[in-house]
């Protein structure tokens, strides 16, 4: 099986981080192909940011159900685009932040979020509300570190004492990380805390090859059907599209 794993914001670093983690964890016959957008943001740190990371999605995923890709990942803690993108694919498509909500609520009755900056932390609520899941979430916490500013060993300080907070304050099971430049960090918080720590990149990753597995893709009834016919105007007028 082939998966896309996409990272929505255009920092080539990034996407190689996510590449490997994902690469890590997948089996001998997935073939995982890391991709980013070629225009948008070098990082998702604002609604703003949110916005254009979603038009490069829907993007790479038009482009993937062309090349053929069996499911794919969004690697951006928001999952900006992610049900856009299924309205274009025939696979299944997760969000690292759904994928990771739902591992973490299958390790324990509670758990905490640790994220990047204290900004984004509300665009993680609303997420756990969209997935039903808030109540499973003691919290969302920020280490207050910009997402291109993970890879250096006082972020990965930060990082770790925040979740070691979470841990001592928060009475939970498992811990998630918030973004989808945390992906290698989880092996090593989860030996040092003692506890579960999820990344979104490695849970999605294995959940999309399940779903593969079992034959099953996103529903195309109700609000996952294909985009109806529709004429776009200007720089998107490659999007118009006519009756099958
Ligand atoms: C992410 N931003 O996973 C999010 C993290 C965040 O560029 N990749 C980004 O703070 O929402």
């Amino acid at each position: 099986m082939r998966i896309c794993v996409i990272n929505p914001n255009t920092s080539a670093a990034m996407t190689e981080t996510i590449g490997r983690a994902a690469r890590r964890v997948s089996a001998a016959g997935t073939e995982i192909v890391a991709q980013q957008p070629d225009a948008g943001p070098e990082s998702i740190e604002s609604h703003v940011d949110e916005a254009f990371a979603a038009v490069g999605v829907a993007e790479l995923v038009r482009r993937g159900e062309l090349l053929g890709f069996d499911g794919y990942v969004l690697a951006c803690f928001g999952d900006p685009g992610l049900l856009a993108a299924r309205e274009l694919a025939k696979g299944p498509v997760l969000g690292i932040a759904e994928a990771a909500f739902h591992a973490a609520s299958m390790l324990a009755g509670r758990f905490s979020v640790v994220t990047t900056l204290a900004r984004t932390v509300p665009i993680a609520e609303h997420l756990l509300h969209a997935y039903g899941l808030e109540r499973r979430c003691v919290r969302v916490r920020a280490a207050e570190i910009p997402v291109l500013d993970l890879d250096t060993p006082a972020a990965y300080a930060r990082i770790a004492g925040e979740c070691r907070r979470a841990r001592d304050e928060d009475g939970i099971g498992a811990l998630v990380l918030g973004c989808g430049g945390m992906a290698e960090l989880a092996p090593e918080l989860s030996r040092e805390l003692g506890l579960p720590v999820v990344d979104g990149v490695t849970a999605a990753v294995k959940f999309v090859e399940s779903l593969i597995a079992l034959g099953l893709g996103t529903g195309k009834t109700g609000d996952g059907a294909y985009p109806p016919p529709k004429r776009y105007v200007g720089r998107f007028a490659d999007w118009t599209t006519t009756a099958c």
